[in-house]
C-alpha cells in the first residue's frame, strides 16, 4: 500500500494537507487553485511554476519553509513568520536572496495577485540547483517561491466536538540531530508519525522526545490544562516554536491564566482537565480523547473555548493588509 496514489487527479494539491478523509476533518474543505505563484522574483502561472529535479530542496529536503494564514484580507503575524524563516535559514547556513522587507512585500504581493482574502500561504526557500552530491556549496542560487491559496474554514463542529489523538511510536527528532525548531523541508520525521495517525484513523498524534516526554504533534503544538493552569512543552525540549503557540501564550497571560512551559509525560495528558492543539492550519483545536482515554469530561473545556474565542478575535483585529 502506498499513499501517493491520487483518487482524484483533478484536485488541487494545496496545503494544509490533513489526514483525509476522516470524520473529524473537513473532507468538504477545498482550496481554490492558486493562479499565480511567486517564483524567484516573478509571478508565474501555476503550470509554469517549476523547480529543477536538481534542486537540493527536492533531492535532500535542503531548504526551509513557512505556512502562514490570511484572515479577512490581513496576513496573520507575517513579521514573526518571516523572522522564523530567517532563523531556520541561518541555522542551515542558507542565504535567503531577499531581505526581510522584500520577503514581506513578495508575500503580500502574491496574496494580492491571487485575490486571497482568507487563505493559506506557503513560503519556501530551497537550497537551489546543485549536483547530485550533498555539498550545498554546489548550489549557488537558492530559490524562493510563494503559493497563496484560498481556503475554506474547517467545519465548526470540529471545534465543538474535539479531536481524538494517539501517541505515535515515531519519536520527534532529537535537537542534537535535526533541531525541530528549524522549519526545514525535511519533514519525514513528522510524515512517519502522520502515517501512524492515518492507520489509527485519527487526524493528529502526539510525538514524544527521545526521552519519552511529550514534545508536540505532527503539525501542531500541544497544550494541557490542569487545575486552572496551562502547561505546554518548552521550545528547548525540541519543538517548533509555533506562531500560534506564542499567540495563545500571550492571550492566556492576558486572561490571567498561568502558563507553565514544562516537560511532561503523556500521562499528564491523559489526566488533564483539558487539552488543545495550536497551529496555523488548525488555529486552536480541542482534544477530547488520547490513546482511548477521555480527556476531562470528553467535551472541549472552558479554558480551551475561552482561548479559542480570544484567538479568533485576535485574527480579526491584527495582521498585515493584503490590499492597499
Ligand atoms: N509543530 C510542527 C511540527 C509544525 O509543523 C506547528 C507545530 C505549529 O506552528 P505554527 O507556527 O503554525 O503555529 C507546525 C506547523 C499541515 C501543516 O499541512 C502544518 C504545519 C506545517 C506544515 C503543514 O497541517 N504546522
Amino acid at each position: 500500500m502506498c499513499y501517493n496514489r491520487s483518487t482524484s487527479p483533478a484536485e488541487p494539491s494545496g496545503p494544509p494537507v490533513r489526514a483525509q478523509p476522516h470524520a473529524g476533518w473537513p473532507t468538504g474543505a477545498r482550496l481554490a487553485m492558486a493562479q499565480l505563484i511567486y517564483l524567484d522574483g516573478e509571478l508565474v502561472e501555476r503550470d509554469q511554476a517549476k523547480i529543477s529535479v536538481f534542486d537540493h530542496g527536492l533531492l535532500y529536503g535542503d531548504g526551509v519553509f513557512e505556512g502562514i494564514r490570511v484572515y479577512h484580507g490581513r496576513v496573520f503575524r507575517l513579521d514573526e513568520h518571516i523572522k522564523r524563516l530567517e532563523r531556520s535559514a541561518r541555522a542551515i547556513m542558507l542565504d535567503i536572496p531577499l531581505s526581510h522587507e522584500e520577503l514581506v512585500a513578495a508575500t503580500v504581493e502574491t496574496c494580492r495577485a491571487n485575490g486571497v482574502g482568507d487563505g493559506y500561504i506557503r513560503l519556501v526557500v530551497t537550497r537551489g540547483v546543485g549536483d547530485l552530491g550533498l555539498d550545498p556549496r554546489k548550489c549557488p542560487k537558492p530559490s524562493v517561491f510563494i503559493i497563496a491559496a484560498n481556503i475554506q474554514l474547517y467545519p465548526a463542529e470540529l471545534y465543538e466536538l474535539g479531536l481524538s489523538l494517539i501517541t505515535c511510536s515515531t519519536r520527534r527528532n532529537s535537537p542534537a540531530s535535526l533541531d525541530p525548531g528549524i522549519k526545514s523541508l525535511n519533514y519525514l520525521n513528522n510524515i512517519l508519525a502522520k502515517i501512524e495517525c492515518i492507520h489509527a484513523d485519527v487526524p493528529e498524534g502526539i510525538m514524544l522526545t527521545q526521552a519519552g516526554l511529550v514534545s508536540e504533534c505532527t503539525g501542531d503544538n500541544i497544550f494541557v490544562v490542569r487545575d486552572g493552569k496551562v502547561l505546554t512543552p518548552p521550545v528547548a525540549a525540541g519543538i517548533l516554536d509555533g506562531i500560534t503557540r506564542a499567540a495563545v501564550i500571550e492571550l492566556a497571560a492576558d486572561e490571567g491564566i498561568p502558563v507553565v512551559e514544562t516537560l511532561f509525560p503523556v500521562t499528564e495528558v491523559y489526566v488533564a482537565d483539558e487539552c488543545f492543539l495550536t497551529g496555523t492550519a488548525a488555529e486552536l483545536v480541542p482534544v477530547v480523547q488520547v490513546d482511548g482515554r477521555t480527556i476531562g469530561d470528553g467535551k472541549p473545556g472552558a479554558v480551551t473555548r475561552r482561548l479559542l474565542s480570544r484567538f479568533r478575535d485576535l485574527t480579526r483585529s491584527e495582521g498585515t493588509p493584503v490590499h492597499e
